[in-house]
């Protein structure tokens, strides 16, 4: 008789198991928590912890659990650490990629076993276009940088010279530049691009200075900011006249403090700053701030916030189903107001459509920020 009861209730608590396990959707999310972009992994996790804990751990009826991945930064690495999350741990989704190495390292993995990932970093236009598995909540590169070409033309600056990192979103700001300044009477003078990985910058900006351009155009993974933006300071681009410009991610909101009083005047192109004046932005930055030691959120920080945001709502659209086409489809056309504006997930492309932002440095109680003082609205990536 007791042995009767006990396999019973062994029977239940299985029964009980299974049911259990299938109320709970598990997110993968992939990041760089160590290495040369350990920055970009902090933000993008404390962002999208912050998500769930400002908004539960349920979308769509089901409990959601995270699991957080260091792929050191090492493309290899997340392959394999996304096909581990995809056959062992059975993830409905999975997300993160800092850099758009490792975002393109995944794209056969989850077109083969269709299974949705969700980009909250990496900003090469082509990166979408290799899997239809890809949807992309932060930006491209074209599309942040396309204003500042824009504003520079209308405003003054007749030759640039820009300077990159050398690898796709570098070269995708630098292209896009370059076509929409000329289109608009400008000239690029010479298109420099420095190694991504250990950078030496003292040959290019010496040249870039030799040169004497109205403008000088930066971009390097925002992690990266600070180190170049040293260098452009001690060498006195503003104070030879070369304004300092391009899309935001040289010029960090988690960094700009240190960078000191050179980067004031700077106007640059970005779908996010910390300064941006909306009751989510403020609630955003206050609870960010609040969680993670004072430390200001950047896009990348955004981006895992809205990232775990596009899960939840497509998984409430699908009301947890989590059959991997289905949940791709529930990303489609999503619409939100995020910490950074409005923001639809363009149905055709996977692709972000938001406004990007023209911001001047300023100093605003006692901090530097970037203060957005025009917009180019529902901006798609061309
Ligand atoms: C990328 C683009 C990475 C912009 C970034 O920081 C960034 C990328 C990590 O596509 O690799 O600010």
């Amino acid at each position: 008789m007791k042995k009767l009861i006990t396999a019973a209730l062994m029977a239940g608590l299985l029964a009980a198991g299974g049911a259990q396990a299938q109320q709970t959707v598990k997110i993968g999310l992939i990041a760089p928590m160590t290495g040369p972009q350990a920055a970009a992994g902090r933000q993008m996790v404390a962002g999208a912890k912050l998500y769930m804990a400002l908004n539960g751990n349920k979308a769509g009826g089901k409990t959601v659990e995270l699991i957080v991945k260091d792929d050191t930064g090492v493309a290899d690495i997340t392959r394999r650490l996304a096909q581990e999350l995809i056959v062992n741990d059975k993830v409905a989704v999975i997300t993160g990629f800092g850099l758009t190495p490792l975002a393109l390292a995944v794209g056969p993995v989850i077109t083969q076993a269709k299974v949705p990932a969700v980009i909250m970093v990496a900003g090469t236009a082509a990166i979408t276009g290799t899997s239809p598995y890809f949807v992309r909540i932060s930006f491209t590169l074209p599309q942040q940088t396309i204003p500042s070409a824009l504003w520079a033309a209308e405003n003054g600056i007749k030759s640039v010279v820009s300077l990159v990192a050398d690898y796709g979103p570098g070269i995708d700001a630098q292209d896009a530049f370059k076509k929409k300044f000329e289109e608009k009477g400008g000239k690029v003078l010479e298109q420099l691009r420095a190694p991504l990985l250990n950078p030496d910058y003292a040959p290019f900006l010496q040249r870039a200075k030799d040169l004497k351009p109205d403008a000088l155009m930066l971009f390097v993974p925002a992690p990266q900011a600070g180190a170049l933006m040293r260098q452009v300071m001690d060498r006195g681009f503003p104070q030879a006249g070369i304004k300092v410009i391009g899309p935001g991610d040289a010029f960090d909101d988690e960094q700009l403090n240190a960078m000191g009083d050179g980067v004031i005047g700077s106007v640059t192109s970005y779908n996010y700053s910390a300064a941006h004046d909306s009751p989510e932005n403020k609630k955003f930055v206050t609870e960010f701030k609040k969680a993670n030691d004072n430390v200001r959120p950047n896009l990348i920080g955004l981006g895992g916030y809205d990232g775990l945001h596009a899960i939840y709502a497509a998984l409430e659209k699908t009301k947890g189903e989590t059959d991997g086409p289905k949940l791709l489809e529930a990303f489609k056309g999503l619409t939100w107001t995020s910490p950074r504006g409005p923001v639809t997930i363009d149905p055709q492309t996977r692709e972000p459509i938001q406004n990007i932002y023209i911001r001047k440095v300023e100093r605003k109680d006692g901090e530097l920020y970037h203060i957005e003082f025009a917009t180019y609205p529902n901006q798609k990536t061309p």
